[in-house]
């Protein structure tokens, strides 16, 4: 179905003015549309589910249901409005509609004033969004696990990914192997490091917790005038997580000096002033929450997250590139180049990462 029919089936009231693609996803398809309704614009997003990435998008959507009004409930009155994100109901009353195609769509109203950002220049940002995704897990931190969907069954196990990674090594199915031995080889060097986590979790040393697991910068909202941060999107991968990965993760995007697929890996690295400034956010919000060992293992999950990315971009590259969007052909294999060059110079900087966390567990 078109987009034209998508607008009918959810409703969207007034007279049709603008759509835009945004681009910051590497996996569904995203619009921003703008409709005039008495005068005033009104503006909603449109997600066309990538249904090779995401086999079950209704468990999606059930989760999305349950985990908004869990965090709309726990926010105060004033916040409710743009501190989470409201779902539109189909005509028939679902939070998601399935076209004729097999096309699963979804759409929610446009926080009002909001802007999302893909590189962070300014720390105090930077600890805000540290702040934003600390507050998230503890909105969540008393929601039922048990009702939620594993929407991708093992989405951060990295002993799974690296195990899979392997596997394509030996098939080897768009025979590129021979060009990556180097990239090979420094994943297979650092497999012991970043499997410690998912070791630790399986020995019973760390708690799950529900966490959204795709903590990159450009996941919250800001207040345009003010850049005070309003809401956390992207919801698909909320799941029973660890402390770390979410950490891990927005250090991986948004501590990097470069893109997460800069082409001229020289330049790419940890940036240690943003790194504390997300850490001063972050930790501030969790730490009374957090044990001792999930502490302990932040740095950990930094270096895990990056180790794991580059794991999942190489494979898909092997794979010859199914599931994340390119921009260009070789696309998958520079942005595993850029996560290996990250992941090298974290690992240069453990120990200075835990300094820094010290200061702020206390
Ligand atoms: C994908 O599409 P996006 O940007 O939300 C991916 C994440 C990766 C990220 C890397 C479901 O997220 O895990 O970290 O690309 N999401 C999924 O940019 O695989
Ligand atoms: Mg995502």
């Amino acid at each position: 179905m078109d987009l034209t029919g998508i607008y009918k089936v959810f409703g969207l009231a007034g007279e049709f003015s603008a759509c835009t693609v945004l681009k910051n996803g590497n996996i569904n398809k995203t619009y921003k549309v703008d409709f005039i309704n008495e005068g005033k614009t009104e503006s909603y997003i449109i997600q066309n589910i990538n249904t090779y990435v995401f086999k079950k998008p209704e468990y999606i959507m059930s989760n999305v249901k349950g985990v908004t009004a869990h965090i709309e409930a726990a926010l105060p009155e004033e916040q409710r409005e743009r501190g989470v994100l409201h779902f539109l109901d189909a005509e028939d009353g679902k939070n998601y509609y399935i076209d004729g195609e097999g096309s699963f769509w979804r759409a929610y109203r446009f926080v009002p004033d909001s802007v999302t950002y893909d590189s962070f220049d300014d720390p105090a940002l930077l600890e805000a969004a540290g702040a934003a995704f600390g507050r998230f897990q503890l909105l969540l931190s008393d929601y039922d696990a048990s009702t939620l969907y594993e929407i991708i069954p093992g989405f951060h196990d990295t002993k799974k990914r690296y195990a899979h990674l392997f596997e394509t090594i030996e098939k080897d199915p768009a025979g590129r192997v021979a060009s990556v031995l180097p990239e090979i080889e420094f994943l297979r060097r650092h497999r012991k490091t970043a499997e410690t986590l998912v070791d630790m979790l399986e020995a019973g040393q760390l708690p799950l917790r529900v966490t959204h697991n795709d903590t990159k910068g450009n996941n919250i909202l800001f207040d345009k005038n003010t850049n005070e941060t309003l809401a956390v999107i992207d919801l698909d991968t909320v799941m029973p997580g660890l402390v770390a990965y979410d950490f891990g993760d927005a250090i991986r995007f948004g501590a990097n000096f470069t893109d997460e697929d800069e082409p001229d890996t020289s330049k790419t690295g940890l940036d240690m002033i943003k790194f504390e400034a997300f850490t001063r956010g972050f930790v501030g919000m969790i730490r009374d929450s957090a044990t001792k060992n999930e502490l302990d293992t932040l740095s950990l999950g930094a270096i895990t997250m990056t180790v794991e990315l580059a794991v999942r971009f190489l494979d898909d590259y092997l794979d010859g590139d199914k599931y994340f969007k390119l921009n260009y052909p070789e696309h998958n294999l520079v942005r595993t180049r850029c996560q290996i060059a990250l992941a090298a110079d974290m690992i240069a900087k453990k120990d200075q990462m835990d300094e820094i966390i010290g200061k702020y567990v206390r």
